[in-house]
Formats: structure tokens, C-alpha cells, sequence
């Protein structure tokens, strides 16, 4: 008997053949498995490998074998970085911007994440609820079985408190895993103008000591920009983070080199997220610290960016590369994780496999969820997607065709999201 089969419990709960594998373990291109099986006990993953290297007798220790019919498995895909909850629409800054405004220029008029924020203050929380359960709902049907979501567009106690208990209860009412993220110091409120460090403080004695006791976010994030806040700022914030036991992220060097990334990475920061403008030393500061680079091409192409991130850097100093939708209203208004990978690919010259790499292993990493999310393993969850592909490079390959089949999560097969 070979190893792998002793590994293999007396008695599973699902077994699925007929199927191939892309693992994304970092094992080879996808981590691929052709004629795979993968078995389920409860929510894990209890076995994994060649079909032909499972017991004669496995299907008579199967309560269930499922037939993958020749697709393709890979892991459920992780979108780590969105904005999700959020109330109106700012389709008239989009009309403006194709006249010639940029978006810097409307966000200094007041517009920007500033109307985003009046206008879900003015949202109640059931209102606001179903507007982001809509967007939340299209991800879905793409794949994706965790999401993260950042608050940012109240800015004042009660708003911020609001998205995030909108954020806990749309991953309770649905099958995704939600992972909340306090983005306090997203833009300064029209209450503090001309007092950004006031709204500092406001933001790490009043409002980050309440989402840590409530235990309504798990990380921190800022933005680092001449629109948004400064290094300085940013600093306060997170060592405020820091002693609440919030980890933290940023959103650097999006418009701008400010040397987010290092400030970062100085704090131990998950990950930096844009990076267009990051410098060499911003990416081997991140290389030091483990700090994962998150690519969003929808913001890049929205917004009719130049500059590409750095991607042959980022290769060259092992950074972890994940790709999400920064979906929001203002600079990124997509639901589409499929869309990121081929824009991934034919924007930033990503390879289709580091994309999937991208919104699977890289994507967990960032969340600090490798352990248990981002690839197919043995031990971890049991998240996974069934796609009817010839090769896992048509993920990444399609522009708006959606081959997903069957989506499992926690061991448990979805209902076909209408
Ligand atoms: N960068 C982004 O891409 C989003 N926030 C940020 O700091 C966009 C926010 C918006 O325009 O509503
Ligand atoms: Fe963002």
C-alpha cells in the first residue's frame, strides 16, 4: 500500500471522480492533477491525488460519489480586496471623467468617495444590505467563496459601524466566508475639513476602539495617497492597529509613490494593494516582510491608467502576486473576479497561472488565510469550484463567459445560484 493510500480515511463522506485538479499548490504549472480524486469528510479535504492511486474498494467507502464529468476543479476563488457595501451610484462622475475630468480632480471638487459617503449615510442598514447582497451575489456566481470587504464609505461612528455589521451579516446570510476590514482613513469627512489629523484621532481613540470590542473587523487598512492621508497619518493609525491586535493593510502607491509600501511592510502590513507606482525599494521592503502585492486591474483600467505595476519586479523578489476587484463605485465598479484574471493578463502581462494563482493561493495569503484556503489540500477546507474547462487557462482567457459548473463550499455543494 502506498503512503497516499494510507492517508485515506476508512470512510468518507463524498468522493468525486472524473475530474482534473488544479491545486494551485506552487508545485508546478496549477499544481495540476489530471485524472484526479478528491475526497470529503465534513468540511475538509480528506484526501487528494491520482485517481489510480485510490483503494480498489474506495466508492464502497464513499456515502456519496460525485462525477466531475472531466472538468476541471480548482479552489474556491478568494476576492481580497472589495468595497462592497456601499449605497448609490456614481455613473455621473463616470460621464464627467469621459469629459475630461480626472478622478483626483472630481475627488477634490467633494465628489468622489465623498458622495459615495453621503449617500450611504443616508442608507439604513436593510437598504444598504440588499444593494451590497446584489453585488455580493454576482461574485458569487463566479466562484468566489471568501470575499473581503472594507468599511470606508461612512467615515463617522455609526456609518462605519453600519457597513460592518452589514458586511458580518452578509457573509452569515450567504454561502461565503466574509472577512471585514476597517478602512477608516479612506477620505477625510466633510465634518473634519481642514482638521486630517483631527479625524486621526478620531478615527483611533473613538472608532477603531469600538470595531476591536465588537470584533466587527479583523485588519486595518488606509489610504495612502495625496488625496487620502499621509505616511504620517497612516503610521498613527497603524500602530493604533497594532495595539488593539488589528493587523493591517494598505492602499499604496496607487496614484502616487509616497513609499507606502515600505510603511507597510515596516508594520508587518498582509499586504499592499495597487502598487502601480511602487519602487524597487518599496518591493524588496515587502519581500522582507512577507507583505503580499494585491493587483487590481479593474481600478487600473476604469480609471485609463499608464502605469502598470511593476510585475517583472515583483517576480524577481518573490513577492506574492493576488489579483482582486477593488469593486466600488468610484474607481472600480465590477463584480466580475473572472474579468480581474484576463485583464490581469492582458493589462499587467500576468501569465494566466499566477492570475488564478492570483484570486486562489496568493488571494488567501493576503487575508492571512493560507492555512486553511487557496489551495487543494489535504486538511483544508473544503472549498472548491467544478468548471466545465478544457484547461484551467481558460479561466483568464474569456472576456465575460462564465464556465462554473458547481461551486462546493464547506463540504457542501451549492445550490445553482439562479
Ligand atoms: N482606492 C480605491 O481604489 C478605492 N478606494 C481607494 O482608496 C476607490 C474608492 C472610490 O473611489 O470610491
Ligand atoms: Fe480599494
Amino acid at each position: 500500500m502506498s503512503s497516499a493510500q494510507n492517508r485515506i480515511p476508512q470512510k468518507v463522506d463524498s468522493l468525486w471522480l472524473n475530474v482534473h485538479l488544479a491545486t494551485m499548490t506552487p508545485t508546478g504549472p496549477y499544481g495540476k492533477v489530471k485524472d484526479g480524486a478528491l475526497a470529503l469528510r465534513g468540511d475538509k479535504i480528506a484526501w487528494i491525488g491520482k485517481r489510480t492511486d485510490l483503494p480498489a474498494d474506495i466508492e464502497s467507502r464513499a456515502s456519496e460519489v460525485c462525477d466531475g464529468e472531466n472538468c476541471w476543479i480548482t479552489p474556491g476563488l478568494v476576492d481580497c480586496h472589495t468595497h462592497l457595501v456601499y449605497a448609490g451610484s456614481r455613473a455621473h462622475e463616470f460621464e464627467l471623467r469621459l469629459q475630461g475630468a480626472t478622478y483626483e480632480e472630481i475627488a477634490r471638487r467633494g465628489g468622489g468617495i465623498r458622495s459615495t459617503v453621503a449617500a450611504t449615510r443616508e442608507a439604513d442598514e436593510d437598504a444598504l444590505f440588499k444593494q451590497s447582497a446584489s453585488r455580493l451575489r454576482a461574485l458569487l456566481q463566479e466562484g468566489v467563496t471568501t470575499v473581503e470587504v472594507k468599511s470606508g464609505y461612512g467615515l463617522d461612528l455609526e456609518t462605519e459601524m453600519r457597513m460592518l455589521r452589514v458586511a458580518r451579516k452578509l457573509g452569515q446570510k450567504n454561502p461565503v466566508t466574509v472577512v471585514p476590514t476597517y478602512l477608516g482613513a479612506h477620505a477625510l469627512p466633510p465634518e473634519f475639513e481642514g482638521r486630517s489629523d483631527d479625524y486621526i484621532d478620531f478615527v483611533c481613540q473613538t472608532v477603531m476602539p469600538e470595531v476591536a470590542a465588537q470584533k466587527l473587523a479583523d485588519s486595518v487598512d488606509a489610504f495612502c495617497e495625496s488625496i487620502g492621508f499621509t505616511p504620517e497619518q497612516i503610521e498613527r493609525v497603524f500602530k493604533t492597529a497594532k495595539k488593539l491586535g488589528l493587523t493591517v493593510k494598505l492602499h499604496a502607491e496607487q496614484l502616487s509613490d509616497l513609499q507606502g509600501a515600505e510603511l507597510a511592510a515596516r508594520y508587518e502590513a498582509l499586504s499592499a494593494e495597487h502598487l502601480e507606482y511602487v519602487s524597487e525599494e518599496g518591493i524588496k521592503a515587502m519581500a522582507a516582510s512577507g507583505t503580499v502585492a494585491v493587483l487590481l486591474p479593474g481600478a487600473f483600467y476604469f480609471l485609463g491608467e499608464t502605469k502598470r505595476p511593476p510585475i517583472n519586479l515583483l517576480r524577481r523578489y518573490l513577492v506574492p502576486m493576488a489579483l482582486a476587484t477593488d469593486c466600488n463605485p468610484g474607481s472600480s465598479p465590477t463584480t466580475s473576479l473572472l474579468l480581474m484574471l484576463n485583464m490581469a493578463c492582458t493589462l499587467f502581462g500576468m501569465t494566466p497561472e499566477e492570475a488564478l494563482a492570483g484570486v486562489t493561493r496568493n488571494g488567501a495569503r493576503a487575508l492571512g488565510l493560507q492555512h486553511k484556503i487557496g489551495t487543494l489540500e489535504q486538511g483544508k477546507d473544503a472549498d472548491f469550484v467544478v468548471w466545465d474547462i478544457a484547461e484551467p487557462a481558460e479561466l483568464a482567457y474569456h472576456m465575460g463567459f462564465n464556465s462554473l459548473k458547481q461551486v462546493v463550499r464547506h463540504g457542501k455543494p451549492l445550490p445553482q445560484l439562479a
